[in-house]
């Protein structure tokens, strides 16, 4: 890839760190912009026409191009590469995954992690506080899954990691700091371990 990459981010996003992963694992430099999303920095009219109009980071730019979605800028980072399976099966199965992320894990383990870790329990508000217990469950519900299928194979497609695994360790790794806990789910416990001894692997605080 021979464009210069820019990440507008914040960095203690999850969703952003999979695209700083996904470029490490491939040596892939990325300039870095950081936005303060605490105070609405990603909310400016300039943000929203310019990088974003759904107002949130990350989003990867390339020259005038931007892409908003952190698993579709992973995808853009590594398609061709040795983290998308070469078969069909196997593309569309790491695209399962991806899709599992954003709707049954990131929603649920990502919330609760800002909740709690970002807001703080005690300012939450009323709505929040309200779906706090059902958002544990439903964490739980897509760790244990994650854990169940784990406890065959190494990776979460085939026996060498893509961006399914890229995807799902970005807020799987900190999922204590909302609440959940992790020695509940061994195979899990596994495999984080197994991604961070990936040739490449930048740790979330880099
Ligand atoms: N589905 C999006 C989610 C993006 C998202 O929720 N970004 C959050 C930070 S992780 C954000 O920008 N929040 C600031 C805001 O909504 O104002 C992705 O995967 O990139």
């Amino acid at each position: 890839m021979t464009e210069k990459l820019v990440l507008h981010e914040y960095a203690q996003s999850g969703n952003c760190y999979k695209i700083r992963l996904t470029a490490a694992l491939l040596g892939l430099p990325l300039e870095r912009q950081e936005y303060d999303i605490m105070n609405g920095e990603t909310r400016t009219p300039e943000f929203l026409e310019k990088v974003n109009a759904n107002g949130r980071i990350p989003v990867l730019q390339m020259g005038e191009r931007f892409l908003p979605e952190s698993n579709a800028a992973c995808f853009y980072l590594a398609d061709g590469s040795k983290l998308v399976p070469e078969d069909r099966f196997g593309r569309a199965d790491m695209l399962r995954w991806m899709f599992f992320e954003q709707y049954n894990h990131e929603p649920n383990v990502a919330t609760m992690r800002f909740w709690m870790a970002f807001v703080g329990e005690e300012r939450l508000n009323e709505a929040q506080r309200g779906q706090v217990e059902s958002k544990r469950a439903a964490g739980n519900a897509a760790l244990k899954l994650m854990d169940e299928h784990l406890a065959a194979r190494p990776f979460f497609v085939g026996s060498r990691p893509s961006l399914a695994d890229v995807a799902l360790y970005a807020y799987t790794h900190v999922a204590e700091d909302g609440g959940f806990t992790l020695s509940d789910y061994p195979h899990v416990e596994a495999w984080l371990r197994r991604v961070e001894a990936e040739p490449g692997y930048v740790p979330m605080s880099a």
